[in-house]
């Protein structure tokens, strides 16, 4: 499974939900399938998507908040995990795409190449909802269940170390910023 590919076949979903992504590959892939105002890239804060997802999940408890994370980020603040789970917000589904490597940065393997499973972990810290996914099919699947399970969900979607061949986008950081919190605003 390509994470692009696994990003088209969810697009739909995030229509009416608050997005959160981490900086590089995903963030590139997400506004190549289409930016849209409720989408927001959190650049340079590897580790502190699912913090941010967290914060808007609580103070605003009737928005669908998404976060499509990485296995690098992740383990680089692996403390987010034990936060989520310890406020456990069912409005939040966390999505970490997982390609066993820091792959905006060269493609320096991570330790879920060697082992960590990122799911065991986010269970062990108190995520009541976790699966780990390998095919387009399953993630798919897995992707609807947890947007109507209402309970806070860690779904870890293997996929392969490929990304887009640049990562700069007609997008500008404070175009994003401003626009993202209007969108918010707008949001009860
Ligand atoms: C705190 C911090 N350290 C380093 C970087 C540089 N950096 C940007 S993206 C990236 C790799 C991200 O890896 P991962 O989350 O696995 O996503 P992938 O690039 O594989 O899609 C790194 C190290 C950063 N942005 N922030």
């Amino acid at each position: 499974m390509t994470r692009l590919d696994a990003l088209k076949a969810v697009y739909q979903h995030l229509e009416s939900r608050v997005v959160v992504t981490i900086m590089g590959a995903v963030a590139a892939e997400l506004q190549s399938i289409g930016h849209r105002p409720n989408f927001f890239y959190l650049q340079h804060a590897m580790g502190l998507a699912s913090s941010m997802g967290l914060g808007i999940a609580l103070s605003k408890p009737d928005a669908h908040v998404v976060v499509f994370d990485g296995d690098g980020s992740v383990l680089m603040n692996l403390g987010g995990l034990t936060t989520l789970a310890r406020y456990r917000p069912r409005n939040l589904v966390h999505v970490v795409f997982d390609n066993e490597s820091l792959l905006s940065v060269g493609g320096f393997p991570t330790a879920t190449s060697t082992g960590s499973d990122l799911a065991a972990i986010a269970a062990a810290a108190g995520v009541p909802r976790t699966a780990t996914v390998r095919t387009l099919e399953d993630f798919e699947r897995a992707f609807a269940e947890a947007l109507e399970a209402n309970e806070l969900t860690t779904l870890v979607a293997k996929v392969e170390a490929v990304g887009p061949s640049g990562y700069v986008t007609g997008l500008t950081m404070l175009e994003n910023r401003f626009e993202f919190q209007r969108h918010l605003n707008k949001t009860s």
